[in-house]
This record gives structure tokens, sequence and C-alpha cells, in this order.
């Protein structure tokens, strides 16, 4: 690619991706509301909101493809959401539509099937099930971006992340955690597929303790490395015996099932 655009590049993947992503495009073109420090020389900045349509239609321009991780990354107030992950989803479909339908990532997440339980194995095709206002949001993505797919032609790869973070940090995150490494390897396999479409992924190693099945993106090529059972002892010695009603390791979604509607004032 010629300029590849991430979003939310200030945030905790945005950051981790920053570096592993360089070698995808000739040139990186980050953005976020927050401060990104300082550009490197194949890197451009630029600090906007998501909300801010004509920002967006400007952030888009010259990209041909886009990480789309910025926005609200757990519960929040709605109105936060709303703007970041409604609005903000809605300008970036529509800055892609007038700038020639550069492939695009969303950042989704397993909070759009937050309340199944973990003794469930499920698939792309089971209906979303969110725990939230942010799973809720996400929901919305993957219906926008499914629907810029059938009605102008725009590829988006729907990635539902579990955990993606540098180790797992609790039990449930056994199943549901991506390595960093695993995480670049699947970009790579998204922009480098002569097809895409616009699949579901699940967002996970290749983990032991599984729930979701991928054999559907297996045209995609991908195949994660990394596994979070290395963690297991660490993890019992740190945390000690779980209690298996907790929600935390009853759900999918973990305590996200637990959070409540947060109030506007
Ligand atoms: P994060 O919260 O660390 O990063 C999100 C970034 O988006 C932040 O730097 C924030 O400043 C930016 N942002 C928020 N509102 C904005 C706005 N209105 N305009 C422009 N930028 C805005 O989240 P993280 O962990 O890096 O996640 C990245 C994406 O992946 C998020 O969309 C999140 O929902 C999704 N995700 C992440 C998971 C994980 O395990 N890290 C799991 C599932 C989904
Ligand atoms: C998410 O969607 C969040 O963005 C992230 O912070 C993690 O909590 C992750 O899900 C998770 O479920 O572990």
């Amino acid at each position: 690619m010629k300029r590849l655009l991430i979003t939310g590049a200030a945030g905790a993947l945005g950051r981790a991706m920053r570096t592993r992503l360089a070698p995808l495009a000739e040139t990186l073109r980050l953005s976020d509301i927050s401060d990104l420090g300082t550009a490197s020389e194949n890197e451009e900045l630029v600090q906007c909101d998501l909300g801010d349509a004509d920002a967006v239609h400007r952030l888009v321009e010259g990209c041909d493809g886009i990480v789309h991780l910025g926005g609200i990354s757990v519960e929040d107030k709605f109105s936060k959401i709303l703007n970041a992950n409604l609005l903000g989803l809605f300008n970036l479909y529509e800055a892609a539509r007038a700038n020639g339908h550069p492939r695009i990532l969303f950042a989704s997440s397993n909070h759009t099937v937050g309340f199944y339980r973990q003794d469930q194995h499920i698939d792309a095709t089971a209906p979303m099930r969110p725990d939230g206002l942010y799973g809720v949001s996400k929901c919305f993505g993957e219906a926008l971006a499914r629907m810029y797919f059938e009605k102008f032609g725009q590829e988006t790869a729907l990635v539902r992340i579990g955990s993606c973070m540098e180790k797992p940090s609790n039990h449930r995150m056994l199943a549901t955690w991506m390595s960093y490494d695993d995480f670049r390897s699947m970009i790579e396999c998204i922009f480098r597929a002569p097809m895409l479409g616009c699949p579901i992924i699940w967002g996970v190693s290749n983990n032991d303790s599984r729930w979701w099945d991928n054999s559907h993106a297996a045209y995609l090529g991908w195949k994660p490395k990394d596994n979070a059972e290395h963690f297991r002892a660490e993890l019992d010695a740190t945390l000690g015996k779980q209690d298996p009603a907790a929600p935390l390791n009853v759900y999918q979604g973990g305590n996200f099932v637990k959070d409540p509607i947060f109030p506007e004032t």
C-alpha cells in the first residue's frame, strides 16, 4: 500500500501496531483525538475527532487502506459512544465512499456476543447478544459496514477482537487472548487478500481454550501462532482459585455484563 491510515493510533492497540505495521505501507497516516507524539520518517500525524465529518473526510483522502481502531473501547456514557463509535463510524464510511473505497479493518469486539455463556461454542452466524451500549455500538458498526458492502462494494474485515494485550490478565482471557503479533499477521492477511468481502473474524490467538469458530474465514490464510495456555500457571499462582459462578467466569463478555448504563450527568 502507498498510504495506510490507522485511527486510534494513540491507544493501546494503536501504539502496539504503529511499528509492527510500518512494513505494510510506504506511509502510515496515524490519527487520534489525543496526542500522537513525534512523527518518524514514514509517518504522518493527524489529530482529529472522528465525530467531525469534514476532518474525517480530509483524513481518509489519499489512503488505500484503513485500520480503524479509534473510538470508545469500554462501557461509557452513551453520548461519548454516540459521537465516537456511531457518528464517527458513519463519517469514516462516507469518507471512504468519497475516496475510492479503501479496504477497512473495523475493530469490532467480543462484546457483540458477550451474553453467550463460556460453555457455548459459536461461529459468525450466531445472533448478536451485546452486553452493554459499547457492545451495541460495535453491532451498529458491523451492520453499517455490511450495508456499505452490499450497497457500494466497500470491503471490510469485521474483527471481533477478544482481549488483545501483552498477556492474558485473568482466566477468561485464556480463551479470549490475542497476541500483538497474531493481530499483526491477521492485518497483513486482510490487506494482502485478493478478495476480502465483509467477513466476521474472531480476533483470538491459537489458544487451547476456545469458544469461537473461524473456519468460515479460512480463505484469508490467517494462522495465529500464540497460545494463552502458556500463561495458565502464572494466572493460577497470582489469582488463585476462581469462582465458577462469577460473571467473569460464566459469560463470554466477562464483567462487561455487570456494567450499568452510565448517567449522562
Ligand atoms: P484504546 O481506548 O486504548 O484506544 C482507542 C483510541 O481511540 C484512544 O487513543 C482514543 O483517544 C481514541 N478515540 C476515542 N474517541 C475518539 C474520537 N472521538 N475521535 C478520535 N479518536 C478517538 O482502545 P484499544 O484497546 O487500543 O482498542 C482499539 C480498538 O479495538 C477499539 O475500537 C476497541 O473497541 C477495539 N477492541 C479492543 C480490544 C482489546 O483487547 N484491546 C478488544 C475488543 C475490541
Ligand atoms: C474490549 O472490547 C475492550 O476494548 C478491551 O479493553 C478488553 O476489555 C476486551 O474487550 C475484553 O473483553 O477483554
